[in-house]
């Protein structure tokens, strides 16, 4: 049986003049979460989405949430955006002291956890609390922007991930990828190890297609 890869638009890309639209696709095609990416300026040169657009998302879909926290010193700001169970919240291992404080913050609300790496963080960042975590959000471009290329190393990083994951067997361990995951590349990208795909401008926003065809295109690149 193949795996099923959880597909995560990435809601800065989106059309907010045409948000109910591009949410009832997403409920069409069976899209498994929204990619929130909350950032603040601070931890990366960048400001947007905040807590009043998680409610309002969620009071209009049904999809869950899957919040992609930018910001510094996140411990004391994970409960605004009142997590909800079922949903996911990262936090990136740079943005705090104290990482397994912070992962368990989030696990208090009832949501899982994620802890987040930027292109240059060194996996022996995460190697203690990958037991405690529901998996780990690799970055595979700089964090701030939509649009930008993947970093070529990041690939080897997902297999390295993947192999310390199952060396300690973790079979439910989950790897997301955020960053140019595309039509072309997304093969390569969850055979060395991904399951979770954040979708921005190179996939579901692509300027090419519209927004129904790209989904389509690129869930039809999953299964061939
Ligand atoms: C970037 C952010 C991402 C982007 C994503 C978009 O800081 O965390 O989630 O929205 O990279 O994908 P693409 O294909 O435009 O790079
Ligand atoms: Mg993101």
């Amino acid at each position: 049986m193949t795996k099923h890869i959880k597909l995560s638009p990435s809601m800065m890309c989106a059309d907010i003049g045409a948000l109910r639209e591009t949410l009832a696709i997403f409920e069409k095609h069976g899209v498994d979460y929204l990619h929130i990416d909350v950032m603040d300026g601070v931890f990366v040169p960048n400001l947007m989405l905040g807590t009043d657009y998680c409610a309002r998302l969620r009071a209009l879909s049904s999809i869950p949430l899957d919040i992609h926290l930018m910001i510094s010193n996140p411990e004391p700001k994970i409960a605004w955006f009142a997590p909800q169970p079922g949903e996911y919240v990262s936090v990136h291992a740079e943005s705090t002291k104290h990482l397994h404080r912070a992962i368990q913050t989030v696990q208090k609300t009832g949501a899982r956890a994620f802890a987040a790496l930027n292109p240059a963080t060194p996996l022996s960042v995460v190697e203690y609390v990958m037991q405690d975590v529901s998996g780990v959000l690799l970055m595979l471009v700089n964090p701030g922007y939509a649009g930008q290329l993947l970093i070529p190393e990041t690939l080897r990083k997902i297999r390295e991930l993947r192999a310390l994951a199952d060396a300690k067997r973790l079979p439910d361990f989950e790897i997301q990828v955020d960053g140019n995951v595309g039509f072309e590349n997304v093969k390569e990208i969850t055979e060395a190890g991904a399951d979770f795909i954040v979708l921005g401008s190179s996939a579901v926003f692509h300027k090419d297609y519209s927004l129904e065809e790209a989904v389509v295109k690129f869930k039809n690149t999953l299964i061939v």
